[in-house]
């Protein structure tokens, strides 16, 4: 096959495969996503491909030990009255599952609907929260923690378990990402209680399998595991590589991987013996 073969072959594929061919989310769901800030997509893994990926995840949390990531406005003064969450950051890195996983066209044609063609990671977190004292999360938006000019940013949680009220499960305001960036407080960016009381937003119960996308400017948080199970999770964020970051406080190991689509703007990677001598 020579070179003139091999593009017309990429021509094609992006003829069968590329994004403006293919419709990634139904009229219905852009429709939701604009009006609302979020979606949830129920059933975008199958049951058995959930409960695999919940065993990773709690092996993965056992090989870590314990690693309380309770936010400091929610974490109590009394260690007896304290509740956990067990996390790690940038889960591909310790398991070749959430490789294939952050990868998968069931996942990445939903965030291309809503992000456009090209997605890329920015980083991912595993949360479980534990039986009983599961941590909340404080109504918050993401946008603080890393501002972006175009605010293309998304989240999405993607449940592999069923999570009910009673486990904490996420709470959203729906529309509020039309407020643009709030003033959030303290070192979590949380928002103000009296304002955004947990309880007061909406429950978003969720099955195993279930992914939930939305806007960093969305208004969300969770409530406390009560239940006797625990609720396991991981948080993919993502961005158009060509959104510009206002600062680069928060930077993670795999940032800048694409998940779909290309990065029309990356820089060719400088080797250390072509730098110039200062
Ligand atoms: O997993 C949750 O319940 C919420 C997580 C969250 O809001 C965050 O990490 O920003």
């Amino acid at each position: 096959m020579d070179v003139g073969d091999l593009a017309a072959l990429g021509k094609k594929r992006l003829a069968v495969g590329g994004w403006r061919l293919v419709k990634m989310l139904s009229t219905e769901q852009n429709e939701f996503y604009q009006k609302n800030g979020y979606l949830h997509v129920r059933g975008m893994l199958t049951a058995a491909e959930a409960a695999f990926y919940r065993q990773e995840l709690h092996d993965l949390a056992e090989r870590l030990g314990e690693r309380d990531a309770t936010w400091s406005s929610v974490k109590s003064a009394e260690p007896a009255k304290r509740t956990r969450l067990m996390h790690c950051h940038d889960v591909q890195f310790y398991s070749a599952a959430f490789t294939s996983l952050l990868v998968d066209p069931r996942f990445t044609r939903i965030a291309q609907g809503i992000v456009g063609p090209n997605v890329q990671l920015h980083h991912t977190k595993m949360f479980i929260k534990p039986p009983e004292n599961g941590s909340p999360f404080p109504m918050h938006q993401d946008y603080p923690y890393f501002p972006h000019k175009h605010h293309s940013m998304i989240a999405a949680i993607i449940h592999f378990d069923d999570a009910p009220v009673e486990k904490g499960c996420l709470r959203v305001v729906p529309g509020s990402h039309k407020l643009g960036p709030l003033e959030a407080i303290g070192q979590d960016h949380h928002l103000p209680e009296d304002q955004y009381p947990i309880d007061g937003a909406l429950a978003i119960p969720a099955k195993a399998g279930d992914a939930i996308f939305m806007s960093y400017l969305l208004v969300h948080g969770s409530g406390l595991n009560r239940s006797n199970e625990p609720r396991t999770t991981i948080l993919v964020q993502m961005r158009d590589p060509a959104d510009v970051p206002l600062n680069n406080k928060h930077s993670s190991r795999g940032q800048g991987m694409m998940l779909a689509g290309i990065d029309p703007q990356r820089p060719d990677h400088e080797f250390a013996w072509e730098r110039k001598a200062e």
